[in-house]
């Protein structure tokens, strides 16, 4: 049995629940700075959530949403400014500590850091959108305990593909059977188990009724002593709150 070196997360949804309160606000403050009438309702944002990556999200909007949209300019450099608008908007809603972690996910990450464990995040999301987060919601240093932050457009094509969990691992210098990947959504899962990882799923509302076929475990929250979670998928050993040892027990099976 390989042991385990490496805890690699997954951020929108799986450390903090940032997509309906988080991204889509900043989203739409980006297109009313921009003059348009565009609106993303959190039913809508749960569809939208079907493509990862905020600019490829506003690419497929107009795709399959707003196909009466015209735009007489470069439809390319639009998005891009859109996007940059957007996540200056989000980045500043994370200074302002409107978005906390999940429960149980700080509590975890200390624990592996005291275990000597190694950490990584693997996600689509904007570079600077995860240190805003690790900064303001885990800790003022806390980008500095992760060993790659493995983000964004540093790969060609964003989850479901695996390629950016492969990025992290190959930067660590470790394979799958040495690491666990924390996940929130299919796409989520569907990128660490092409990369061969075994994954925990913490869900979320946008995320409860995906098919997390392959995971070791489906959890509604990450669990708190004193606030426990539900099992969704999966045998957490009679634990309700998940520690590094029901980490270990989910990596070994
Ligand atoms: C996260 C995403 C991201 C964010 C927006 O998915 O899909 O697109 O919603 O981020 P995952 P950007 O949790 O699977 O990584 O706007 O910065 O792209
Ligand atoms: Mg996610």
């Amino acid at each position: 049995m390989t042991e385990l070196q490496a805890l690699l997360f997954d951020v929108d949804g799986t450390l903090a629940d940032t997509e309906r309160d988080g991204h889509r606000p900043a989203f739409n403050r980006a297109f009313a700075d921009a003059g348009l009438d565009w609106d993303w309702s959190p039913e809508l944002y749960g569809e939208l959530l079907a493509v990862t990556g905020g600019k490829e999200r506003i690419r497929y909007y107009l795709d399959k949403y707003n196909t009466g949209f015209r735009h007489d300019g470069d439809l390319d450099a639009l998005i891009a400014s859109l996007h940059k608008a957007k996540t200056a908007h989000y980045t500043r809603l994370l200074a302002e500590g409107a978005i906390p972690l999940r429960p149980g996910v700080k509590r975890l990450i200390t624990e592996a850091r005291a275990a000597g464990l190694r950490l990584a995040v693997a996600t689509t999301t904007t570079p600077e959108n995860v240190t805003a987060l690790l900064r303001h919601a885990l800790h003022p240093d806390a980008e500095s305990w992760f060993e790659v932050i493995a983000a964004g457009d540093v790969v060609p094509a964003k989850k479901p593909d695996p390629g950016i969990y492969l990025y992290a691992m190959e930067k660590m210098g470790l394979t799958p059977a040495q690491c666990i990947a924390f996940e929130d959504s299919r796409n989520g899962i569907l990128s660490s188990r092409g990369a061969g990882l075994a994954t925990i799923i913490a869900v979320n509302g946008y995320t409860r009724d995906d098919d997390f076929t392959g995971a070791a475990i489906v959890l509604d929250h990450w669990g708190e002593p004193g606030q426990p979670f539900s099992v969704l998928q999966g045998d957490a050993g009679g634990r309700d709150h998940l520690d590094l040892e029901l980490v270990r027990r989910l990596h070994s099976m």
